[in-house]
C-alpha cells in the first residue's frame, strides 16, 4: 500500500475538481438505468446508409431538450471488451494493459458505483441474457457491489426470440420490464444488449434497413443490427413511460467499445467517402455515443468537449447529489467547466482539446495533420518538444498508478466511508 499517498496526491492535484459542476444534484433521489449499447460506434449516429436513417430514436434524442448527447466521447477498452467497459464505468479506475481484469482481478476490493449508492439507500440490479459466469460477471458484480444479477436463467430464450449471441435485444428489454417494475425504488439498474454483436446476425423480418454492400460482410449486416437495437431501445423507453418509472428515472445510453475493427478498413474508407482510414481515423473511430437523458429537464444540448468511459462515474454520482471528494478515480464530471482536458486510451494514445496522438505522432485534433511537421520552422534551434510531450507524461502517469491500484489491490487499504 506504499503508492497510495503518492496516488491520492496525485488524483487530488490532478483530477479532482472543488466546484459543484452545474448539473449536480439534478437528479437526486431518481432511478439510474443505464443502457450498455453493444458494438456501437458515433459514426452512425445521424448517418445513412442507402439513403436510410440507421438510428432514428437516437438522433431524435441528439435533438431532445431533456437530452446530453456526447458527440466526442471515446471508449477506453482493450481485451476485456464489454467488460472493461463496465470497469471503466463503475469505478473511474482503468482497465487493464492486458487480459480482462474482470477475469484477474474480480476478488479486489473496489469502490464501485453499485456499492456507493447502496450506501445510499439505492437497489442496484444488473440484467444481462447471458451465463452469469461469462466473463466472471458473477464474481465481478459482487466485488462491485451489486445487490442482484439478472442473468440468462432470469429470461425465456426460445429459439424464436434468439440469435446469434442469444435472447434479442426486444424480448428482453421486454421481458426485463416485470422485475425492474418489483424493484425497491430508487434503483440503479444496469441493461446489457446483445445483439447488435459481431458478426451481426439479423433475420429478415427483424431488419427495417438493407444492408450495405462492400467487400466487409461484418460492416454491411452491421447497419440492420445497429438499427435493430435502436428500435429496441425506443421501444424501452415506451415502456418505461407505460409503466410509470419513466418520470422518476434519468436514462444512461453509452456504446461499450467499437464494432468495427481495422480489419474492415477498406470498407469503411468506402462507406466514410475516405481514399483509405489514416492513424488520425482510426483514433476517431473509437468514438461510441453517449446520452445523458434526464425527464423533465429542459436545457439538453450536444456536448463537444472530449470525454470519456472513465467520466461517467464522477459525472453519475455528481448528478445524484453525491460527492467524489475523497474518491480515487481517474475521471472528471462531464458538466464540469474544469476538466482535465485529454482522454486517454488504454494502449497509451490521447485525445486532448487540440491533440490526438497515436503510435507516438502528434496530431492537430481538428486538421488532423501531424504537428511536429510544421513545428520544425528553426533547425538549427534545438528540437522542440512535441506539444503532445506534457499530456504524454500525464496519461502514463494515470495509467501506471490505476495499474498499481488494481494489481496491488490497494484499495483494501483504503477507509472511503472515512470523512464522508
Ligand atoms: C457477453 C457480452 C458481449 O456477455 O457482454 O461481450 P463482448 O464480446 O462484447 O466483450
Ligand atoms: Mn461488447
Amino acid at each position: 500500500g506504499n503508492e497510495l499517498p503518492e496516488i491520492k496526491k496525485y488524483v487530488n492535484e490532478n483530477v479532482q475538481i472543488s466546484e459543484k459542476s452545474p448539473l449536480y444534484g439534478v437528479a437526486e433521489g431518481k432511478n439510474v438505468i443505464f443502457i450498455s449499447a453493444e458494438s456501437i460506434q458515433s459514426f452512425v449516429i445521424n448517418n445513412d446508409v442507402n439513403g436510410q436513417e440507421i438510428t432514428p430514436f437516437l438522433n431524435s434524442l441528439v435533438k431532445d431538450d431533456s437530452t446530453f448527447y456526447f458527440e466526442n466521447f471515446y471508449h477506453q477498452t482493450q481485451q476485456g471488451k464489454t467488460s472493461d467497459s463496465e470497469f471503466l464505468v463503475e469505478n473511474s479506475l482503468y482497465p487493464l494493459p492486458r487480459g480482462a481484469v474482470f477475469f484477474t482481478h474480480g476478488q479486489n476490493e473496489y469502490h464501485g458505483i453499485p456499492e456507493i449508492l447502496d450506501e445510499k439507500g439505492y437497489y442496484t440490479s444488473a440484467f444481462h441474457a447471458n451465463n452469469k459466469s461469462f466473463w466472471n460477471r458473477d464474481q465481478m458484480y459482487n466485488s462491485l457491489g451489486y445487490e442482484h444479477f439478472y442473468g440468462v436463467e432470469a429470461y425465456e430464450v426460445n429459439k424464436e426470440n434468439s440469435i446469434g449471441w442469444g435472447l434479442k435485444d426486444k424480448p428482453f428489454f421486454e421481458q426485463s420490464m416485470k422485475y425492474l417494475k418489483a424493484q425497491d425504488k430508487p434503483f440503479y439498474s444496469k441493461f446489457i444488449t446483445l445483439t447488435n454483436h459481431f458478426p451481426y446476425e439479423l433475420s429478415e423480418e427483424d431488419s427495417s434497413i438493407e444492408e450495405y454492400n462492400s467487400n466487409s460482410n461484418t460492416l454491411n449486416n452491421f447497419f440492420p443490427t445497429v438499427r435493430y437495437m435502436d428500435e429496441s431501445i425506443e421501444q424501452f423507453f415506451n415502456q418505461l413511460k407505460e409503466s410509470g418509472l419513466y418520470k422518476d428515472s434519468i436514462i444512461v445510453i453509452m456504446g461499450d467499445h467499437y464494432g468495427i475493427s481495422e480489419n474492415h478498413d477498406k470498407a469503411m474508407a468506402q462507406y466514410l467517402g475516405k481514399e483509405k482510414i489514416t492513424p488520425y481515423d482510426h483514433v476517431q473511430l473509437q468514438r461510441v455515443p453517449l446520452f445523458i437523458h434526464i425527464p423533465g429537464y429542459e436545457g439538453g444540448k450536444v456536448m463537444s468537449k472530449v470525454s470519456g468511459q472513465i467520466d461517467i462515474k464522477p459525472t453519475l454520482l455528481h448528478m445524484l447529489g453525491i460527492s467524489t471528494k475523497n474518491d480515487i478515480l481517474f475521471g472528471n464530471d462531464l458538466f464540469s467547466e474544469k476538466r482535465k482536458g485529454y482522454v486517454a486510451l488504454r494502449n497509451g494514445d490521447f485525445i486532448s482539446d487540440k491533440y490526438i496522438s497515436t503510435s507516438d505522432i502528434c496530431y492537430n485534433r481538428n486538421t488532423g495533420e501531424p504537428v511536429n511537421q510544421d513545428q520544425e520552422i528553426d533547425k538549427t534551434e534545438e528540437k522542440q518538444e512535441s506539444p503532445c510531450t506534457p499530456i504524454k507524461e500525464k496519461v502514463e502517469k494515470e495509467l501506471g498508478y490505476s495499474d498499481d491500484i488494481i494489481y496491488g489491490d490497494l484499495f483494501r487499504f483504503v477507509d472511503f466511508s472515512k470523512n464522508k
